[in-house]
């Protein structure tokens, strides 16, 4: 780390907030990417905006109590942190999984105020959620849980305040029955949540919506190496909400992808996954991905989900979890031929692995820019809801192409403006971090 302001400043978040690794990891990277521009622009330091956008505005911690099937009373911590706030209301998911503690949803807020910029929309960033585990959950219980922590989290969010949306563990089901609460505590009815069933203002194609625009980035930076996504082989890691219409949109434009994953394995379906069956299994069934081998016998279940990495392809999209692919599995895949490698989940790539990516010089697009589709199309969800109407399927889909198209471009062309051309991880990280940062000069101390 060459530059004193970010090395000072990284240190203090990490004294500040000891053991919080996750959050320390995403700190560390979009400042380091952040040197020249700040070597730039020295007001930066001077109004002491790094020490600024790392200190959340806001974080609400908060008990959720609630009644199981069997009649005993549970336990699980929530919480929301409204991270920044200067270029609109806070947005970003919310995550149910058994892992969530305040480093977790600390690194994605932080996260997300650059993904939210760099869809051009006027959104802040935010993140919330609960270590509460919905597998294994009757529906009951998943209501009685997203009820009591709406109970809490009703008094802190509204359509112009705050608006969550799913993230891990959090689909449909849980916004709807979220939603139900907030509207009846408030009795109000608006915009409060994005990811909202259609039949209650939720916009068409925000379930396609972060999968779709994962492959449209990466077919953008396929583009510029006078490629494209027809006819390669995908690995795509995850069988959740981005990974299941990443194959979707990924085979849609000609690609075959070959296996699936969950936290527990992987399958490898050398003829190309059957879409339909995984969607039954996972969507409907809320079943684990090996059930997919008892129903086309010439796939394969391994049992790990790392060795996903070490199947041969052209194209990788992690959309999983965070530091799912490590340096070991980069090298794989860098090894074995992978030409492009898109982030569906957020930060799933170690700072090993991207190094290995960049140092390869394949193209890779980091989670902020390459997953932004799924907030961006929560905006546009937000844009309708205030209007009262709904633009049809293909209206928003064209949007949601043009926000992963200009998010490409401008995240390429702040690489080549700051002398790292094809970088993309510098570039999306500028990209994002100069118009929050220009905003909250604007905004005053
Ligand atoms: P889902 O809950 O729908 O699916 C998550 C998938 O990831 C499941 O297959 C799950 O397997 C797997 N997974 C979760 N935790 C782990 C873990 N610790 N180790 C290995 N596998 C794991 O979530 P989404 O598809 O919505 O989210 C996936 C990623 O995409 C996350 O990083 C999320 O932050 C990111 N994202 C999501 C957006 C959205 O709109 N939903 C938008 C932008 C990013 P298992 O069932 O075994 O837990
Ligand atoms: O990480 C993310 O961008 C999301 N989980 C989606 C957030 C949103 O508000 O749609």
């Amino acid at each position: 780390m060459s530059n004193q302001y970010v090395s000072r400043v990284v240190e203090t978040v990490k004294k500040r907030y000891p053991g919080e690794a996750e959050f320390h990891q995403a700190v560390a990277e979009v400042l380091e990417s952040l040197t020249p521009v700040i070597e730039k622009n020295k007001v930066i330091e001077e109004l002491g905006i790094l020490e600024r956008i790392t200190e959340p505005e806001r974080q609400i911690i908060f008990r959720v109590p609630w009644v199981d099937d069997a009649g005993k009373v549970q336990v699980n911590r929530g919480l929301r942190v409204q991270y920044n706030s200067a270029l609109g209301p806070y947005k970003g998911g919310i995550r149910f999984h058994p892992s969530v503690n305040t480093s977790i949803i600390k690194f994605l807020g932080f996260e997300q105020i650059f993904k939210n910029s760099l869809t051009g929309l006027m959104m802040g960033g935010g993140k919330g959620g609960a270590d509460f585990d919905p597998k294994g959950k009757s529906d009951n219980e998943v209501m009685r849980f997203c009820q009591s922590f709406m109970t809490e989290l009703y008094r802190h969010i509204d359509a112009d305040t705050d608006v969550p949306a799913g993230d891990i563990g959090v689909g449909g089901r849980e916004i709807g029955f979220m939603f139900g609460q907030y509207k009846r505590i408030k009795n109000i009815f608006h915009g409060v949540l994005t990811g909202k069933g259609l039949l209650y203002g939720g916009s068409l194609a925000r379930t396609e919506a972060t999968g779709y625009g994962t492959v449209y980035f990466c077919n953008e930076m396929l583009k510029d190496r006078q490629s494209c996504i027809e006819g390669k082989k995908v690995v795509i890691s995850g069988s959740g909400n981005v990974a299941i219409y990443a194959t979707e949109k990924a085979m849609s434009l000609g690609a075959k992808v070959v296996a699936l994953s969950d936290s527990s394995g992987y399958i490898y379906d050398a003829e190309g996954i059957k879409l339909d069956l995984v969607k039954r299994l996972k969507e409907i069934e809320r079943k684990r991905i090996s059930e997919y081998v008892k129903e086309v016998k010439s796939a394969k279940y391994t049992e790990g989900c790392s060795g996903i990495w070490t199947i041969p392809c052209d194209i990788a999209l992690p959309c999983a979890t965070q530091n799912e692919l490590d340096g070991n599995s980069a090298q794989t895949l860098v090894k074995n031929g992978c030409i492009a490698v898109a982030e569906g989940a957020n930060m799933p790539s170690t700072p090993d692995a991207v190094k290995v990516f960049l140092d390869a010089k394949i193209s890779f697009g980091p989670g902020k820019a390459a997953n932004a589709g799924g907030v961006a199309t929560s905006g546009l969800e937000m844009a309708q809801n205030s209007q009262r109407l709904s633009w049809t399927f293909d209206e928003v889909d064209a949007k949601l192409h043009q926000i992963m198209v200009n998010i490409h471009a401008t995240a390429k062309n702040a690489a080549e403006e700051y002398n790292t051309p094809g970088n993309l991880v510098n570039g999306a990280n500028i990209a994002g971090f100069l118009k929050v940062a220009n905003t909250m000069m604007l905004h005053g101390v």
